[in-house]
C-alpha cells in the first residue's frame, strides 16, 4: 500500500512510516490540493507524483528509449521527443527521491518525531540491482539526468524477482547467494494491472490469403508493467522506469489437470512464464540457459515495443500516420541486448499494420540507434540461428531478408570486380555468420580458379595453356584428394550463428561509442569495415555520471564545502562551475577543510571495514580503491601483485626502514566475479589470501593493510568513493570502453592511477597531466607487445620474476596458484600468454606507485591534486552526456515546464 504524494515544500508534511518489514512510507500533506509538481505536459512525462500511479490517460505517451534488459530508454511524445532501452543498477531509492524533491531536511525532521532516524530508516531498503555494472548503472545516471532536464523519455526493463547476487566470501572465495530484493515488498513500483501485452515464443509463420506473414501457435504469455516513478532534481518532472513482470495469461491455468492431481503439469505453463524474469543474466551454457536468456531479451523486446506504439496510435485520434513514428519515437538500444527490438519493429509494422517492407525499414531505420559498449570479441552477442529459428521463426525470416538486403548494399558499393575483397567485406559485414552465399550472389565465388577475374581490369581472364590441366594431371588430382579425403577427420561444420552487434549497426540510424578513444576503437577496428560504408552513422558519446547521487547526496560533506567556495549550489545542475575552485587549490584554508571532508569520510569507512570484514585500518593511511567487476582485462591481478612486491620489499628491510620508506596504505578491492568466471573467482581468493597474511603480519601493521570488501554494490561504492585518495583504472589499454567509476572518483578528489584506456584518457585532459598518474603501454601498440609475447621475445622484469617467485613460495598458505600465475606465463595449458600484458606493464605500474607515494608526503602537493580533480570533472556530468543524446541521435527538445 504505498503512496507517495509530494507537496509544496513549504507545507507541514506529515509522515506514518512503517519501517520494517516493509519499508513503506506514506506522506500526507495538510494541504492537498497544493501541489508542486503540476503535470507538465499530458503527454511523455509522468509529472505529477501525486497522481502517481498515472491514470492511462496522463501516461498515454511513450518515450524514446534505451535497454539492457535493465531499463530500454524509450522516448516518444507527441512533441518530437524520444524513448529508449536501458538497465537500471539502481541503488537505493530513498535518500535520492527526498533528495531530488529537496525534502531531505523536512523528511529527516518528521522522522526524528517518530522516532527514527533518516539514516537508520534509508539504511532498511535493499539495493535495486537489476544490473552488472557499469552497463545498468549507466542507464540509471541517465533517467536522473532526463528527468532533471526534464527531457521526455522513459527507460523499460524486467522486474527480475532476483538480481545480481550477493556475493559472500568464504575461505574457498566467492559464493553467489540469491538476492531476493522483493522480499520484503517494494514501495517504489507501482503494479499497472491495465497495461499487459502478449508475448509468443515458437509456433510457426504461415502466409494469409492476403500474401501477408502470420505468427501464429506457440506459446503465449503476458508481460504486466511495474512502474518505477525517476524524480528529477529541483523540476516538476518526474520520469517512468517501465519493469517488465511475466506470468501465464489466465485462461491458460489446466484446471482438469489439476483437479486430476497432476499438479505439476497444471502449473507448468505458469512455472515457465513467470521464470523468464526470475534472474539477472541467468547462466547461458546449457541450452536451456540460452532458451531463457533470449525469452528475455524479446519479452523486453516486444512488450516494450507493443507499449510505445499503443501509445503512439492512441496520440494519433483515430488517423495514424505512420511516417511520423520516427518523428516521434526513438529507441535507443544499450548495448546488444535489445537488438530484437529490430525485426520486432518491422513485424509489426508489416504483419499487424500492414506496411510494405520499405515503409516499414525506412520507420526502423529512424527509429532505432545502437550504443556499443564494449570491444571485447567474446563479448559482442551471437545467437544460434537454429534456436533462434525455433522460438521466433518470423524475426528469423525478417533477419534474413535485413542479411540479403546488406548483401545487396555491399554488392553495390564495391562491384564485383574484386571478388576476394567482396568476399572479405561479406564475410565480416553480414549479420548471418557460416552461412552459404545467396544463390543471386554465389556464382560469382563458384570457382574463381575457373573464371579469375583481373584485378585491375576487373575483365574475365582466360585460360592459357599454361592453366590448362591435362587429362593426366586431372585424374592423378581427384585420386590425391580422395585419399586426403580419407585420411581427414569428417569436416566440421561451424555453427550457423546471428550476429547481434552487426544486426544494430545495418539497422541503427546512429552507432555510437561511450568514450572518445573507444569511439575511435569501434570506427578504426571493430566495426570498420562498416564505418567505410556508412561513416556518417558513427558517433562517439562519452558516458557521463550524475552529480547528484555521485557529489550532492554520496558526500555532502564535500557539497557543502563546494557550495561554499563556488558561492552558490548551482554547480549541482552546472557543473562547469566546479572549475572555480580552481582559482582557491592553493588556499589553505580550503585545503584545511578538504582534507578534513575526507578525512571524516575515511573513518566512516573504517568502521564499516571493521563491522564487514574484522580488519581495523588507520584513518590516517592512503585508502587506495580499486573496485569493480573483476576481470581480467581490469587487472585486478596486477595491483595484488603490485602489493606484493610492495610487502615484499618492505619484509626485506628493517623496521625503521620500512617506516621511512613506506607511506601507509590500506588497499581495497572489491568487486563480483561472473558465476562461472574461474579465473576471476582465482583472483578474489588470492587477493584475500594475501590479504590475510599481510595483515597478521607484525612486521607490518599499519604500514599495509589489503582488504576485500564483500558484495560490492552501488550502495557500497557510495561509502567508499568520498573517502577515496588514490583509485586503481589499470585494464590494458583499449580494453574498457570507458568506465564510469572513474568519473565518480574523481569528481570526490581522488587521484587515479591509470592507463590510456576509455574515459581516463579525457579525465587525464581535463583534470591536468600533473593530476593524474599515468603509466603503461598504449592501446595502438597492444597488438605488437602481444605478438611478441607469444613469439617468446618478451624477456619480463626482473623484479616481477622475483616476485612471482615469492608467490610460488608459499607465503600466502599452501596454494601454489599455478593457474593464475600460468596465464602470466603462457604455459601451455594456461591460455593465451599473458594476454593481457601484466608482465609487460609491471615494471612501469610500480615505478608510477612510487611516484604515488612522494606525492602523497607532500600533503600540500596531494591536497592541491585533490582539489584539481574536483574542479576538473565537469565534463563527466550525465546531463552534459544526455543533451548531447538529445542532440545528436534522438532530435528532442527539453520540455518547456509551465
Ligand atoms: O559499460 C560501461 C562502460 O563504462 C564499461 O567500460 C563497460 O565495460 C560496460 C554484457 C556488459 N560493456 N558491456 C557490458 C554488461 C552486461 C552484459 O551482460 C555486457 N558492460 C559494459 C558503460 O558504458
Amino acid at each position: 500500500d504505498f503512496s507517495f504524494t509530494s507537496r509544496n515544500r513549504s507545507s507541514k508534511v506529515s509522515l506514518l512510516t512503517r519501517v520494517k518489514p516493509s519499508f513503506c512510507v506514506r506522506c500526507v500533506s495538510s494541504e492537498p490540493k497544493q501541489r508542486v509538481r503540476e503535470p507538465v505536459t499530458e503527454e511523455g512525462v509522468l509529472s505529477d507524483l501525486s497522481t502517481f500511479p498515472p491514470d492511462a490517460a496522463s501516461i498515454a505517451s511513450s518515450i524514446k528509449y534505451h535497454a539492457e534488459f535493465t531499463p530500454l530508454f524509450s522516448s516518444n511524445n507527441f512533441e518530437p521527443s524520444k524513448a529508449f532501452f536501458a538497465t537500471a543498477q539502481s541503488g537505493r531509492a530513498l535518500l535520492n527521491a527526498i533528495g531530488n524533491l529537496e525534502l531531505t531536511g523536512e523528511y529527516a525532521d518528521a522522522l526524528e518525531k517518530l522516532g527514527h532516524t533518516l539514516e537508520t530508516v534509508a539504511s532498511q531498503e535493499p539495493d535495486a540491482a537489476l544490473g552488472n555494472g557499469g552497463l545498468g548503472r549507466l542507464a540509471s545516471c541517465f533517467l536522473d539526468s532526463l528527468a532533471t532536464l526534464n527531457y521526455p523519455a522513459w527507460g523499460y526493463g524486467l522486474r527480475y524477482k532476483y538480481g545480481l547476487f550477493k556475493q559472500h566470501l568464504t575461505k574457498d572465495g566467492q559464493e553467489e547467494v540469491a538476492e531476493n530484493w522483493l522480499e520484503i515488498g517494494n514501495p517504489w513500483e507501482i503494479v499497472r494491472n491495465d497495461v499487459s501485452y502478449t508475448v509468443k515464443f515458437y509456433g510457426k509463420v504461415v502466409m494469409s490469403s492476403d500474401g501477408k506473414s502470420r505468427w501464429i501457435g506457440g506459446e503465449d504469455i503476458v508481460a504486466v508493467a511495474y512502474d518505477v516513478p525517476i524524480p528529477g532534481y529541483k523540476t516538476k518532472t518526474t520520469i517512468n522506469l517501465r519493469l517488465w513482470s511475466t506470468k501465464v495469461p489466465s485462461d491458460q491455468f489446466d484446471l482438469s489437470a489439476f483437479n486430476a492431481g497432476e499438479h505439476s503439469k497444471a502449473c507448468e505453463a505458469q512455472t515457465n512464464a513467470e521464470k523468464i524474469c526470475y534472474i539477472l543474466y541467468p547462466g547461458d551454457e546449457s541450452e536451456e540457459g540460452k532458451i531463457l536468456r533470449l525469452k528475455q531479451q524479446y519479452t523486453l523486446c516486444s512488450a516494450s515495443l507493443q507499449d510505445i506504439i499503443a501509445r503512439f496510435e492512441r496520440r494519433s485520434d483515430g488517423s495514424v500516420r505512420w511516417e511520423e513514428f520516427p518523428d516521434k519515437v526513438a529507441v535507443q538500444m544499450n548495448d546488444t541486448h535489445p537488438t530484437l527490438c529490430i525485426p520486432e519493429l518491422m513485424r509489426i509494422l508489416m504483419d499487424v499494420k500492414g506496411l510494405t517492407w520499405s515503409e516499414a525499414w525506412k520507420i526502423t531505420e529512424r527509429t532505432v540507434a545502437y550504443t556499443n559498449h564494449t570491444v571485447l570479441p567474446e563479448a559482442l552477442e551471437k545467437w544460434s540461428y537454429e534456436l533462434m529459428q525455433r522460438l521466433l521463426p518470423r524475426h528469423v525470416e525478417i533477419i534474413e531478408m535485413i542479411d540479403k538486403q546488406l548483401i545487396e548494399d555491399i554488392i553495390s558499393e564495391y562491384g564485383t570486380s574484386n571478388p576476394e575483397m567482396l568476399e572479405k567485406k561479406l564475410v565480416s559485414m553480414r549479420i548471418l555468420e557460416n552461412f552459404d552465399l545467396p544463390a543471386s550472389v554465389a556464382g560469382l565465388f563458384a570457382n574463381p580458379e575457373e573464371n579469375p577475374i583481373d584485378d585491375k581490369t576487373g575483365e574475365k581472364v582466360e585460360a592459357t595453356d599454361a592453366d590448362t590441366v591435362t587429362d593426366k594431371e586431372e585424374s592423378e588430382g581427384e585420386e590425391k584428394s580422395k585419399n586426403e579425403a580419407a585420411n581427414k577427420e569428417p569436416a566440421i561444420t561451424p555453427p550457423k550463428m546471428v550476429r547481434m552487434a552487426n544486426l544494430c549497426v545495418v539497422a541503427g540510424h546512429s552507432v555510437n561509442g561511450v568514450a572518445e578513444i573507444h569511439s575511435e576503437i569501434v570506427k578504426k577496428d571493430v566495426f570498420n569495415d562498416f564505418f567505410q560504408l556508412w561513416p556518417e552513422k558513427f558517433q562517439n558519446k562519452t558516458n557521463g555520471v550524475t552529480p547528484r547521487r555521485w557529489i550532492h547526496f554520496c558526500n555532502p560533506d564535500l557539497s557543502a564545502l563546494i557550495t561554499k567556495w563556488t558561492s552558490s549550489n548551482d554547480w549541482i545542475l552546472k557543473t562547469e562551475k566546479l572549475s572555480e575552485l580552481q582559482k582557491f587549490a592553493d588556499n589553505e584554508d580550503l585545503h584545511n577543510e578538504w582534507r578534513a571532508t575526507k578525512r571524516i569520510n575515511k573513518i566512516k569507512v573504517a568502521s564499516f571495514l571493521k563491522e564487514k570484514t574484522g580488519y581495523s585500518v588507520n584513518p590516517d593511511a592512503m585508502f587506495d580503491i580499486q573496485v569493480k567487476r573483476i576481470h581480467e582485462y581490469k587487472r585486478q591481478l596486477l595491483n595484488i601483485l603490485g602489493i606484493v612486491y610492495r610487502y615484499k620489499k618492505m619484509k626485506d628491510m628493517n623496521a625503521a626502514e620500512r617506516k621511512a620508506n613506506f607511506v601507509p596504505r590500506v588497499c581495497i578491492f572489491g568487486g563480483k566475479a561472473f558465476s562461472t568466471y574461474v579465473q576471476a573467482k582465482r583472483i578474489i581468493k588470492f587477493i584475500t589470501d594475501v590479504g590475510a597474511t599481510i595483515n597478521h603480519d607484525p612486521d607490518i601493521g599499519d604500514l599495509l593493510k589489503v582488504i576485500f570488501v564483500p558484495d560490492y554494490n552501488v550502495t557500497v561504492a557510495e561509502l567508499l568513493i568520498p573517502a577515496s585518495e588514490l583509485s586503481q583504472h589499470i585494464s590494458t589499454a583499449g580494453m574498457e570502453a570507458s568506465g564510469t567509476s572513474n568519473m565518480k572518483f574523481s569528481m570526490n578528489g581522488c587521484i587515479l592511477i591509470g592507463t590510456l584506456d576509455g574515459a581516463n584518457v579525457e579525465i587525464r585532459q581535463e583534470v591536468g597531466e600533473d593530476n593524474f598518474f599515468l603509466f603503461g603501454a598504449r592501446a595502438e601498440d597492444i597488438a605488437s607487445l602481444r605478438k611478441e609475447r607469444a613469439e617468446g621475445k618478451f624477456v619480463p622484469d626482473e623484479r616481477f620474476e622475483e616476485v612471482k617467485k615469492f608467490v610460488k613460495s608459499g607465503v600466502f598458505g599452501p596454494h601454489n596458484y599455478d593457474e593464475l600465475m600460468g596465464s602470466l606465463e603462457g604455459n601451455e595449458g594456461f591460455g593465451r600468454a599473458d594476454y593481457f600484458l601484466v608482465a609487460k606493464d609491471f615494471p612501469s605500474y610500480i615505478e608510477c606507485q612510487e611516484k604515488v607515494d612522494v606525492a602523497y608526503r607532500d600533503q600540500r602537493r596531494w591536497t592541491k591534486m585533490s582539489i584539481l580533480n574536483t574542479a576538473g570533472s565537469s565534463k563527466f556530468s550525465s546531463d552534459r552526456t544526455i543533451h548531447e543524446y538529445a542532440k545528436d541521435i534522438w532530435n528532442i527538445q527539453p520540455l518547456e515546464l509551465i
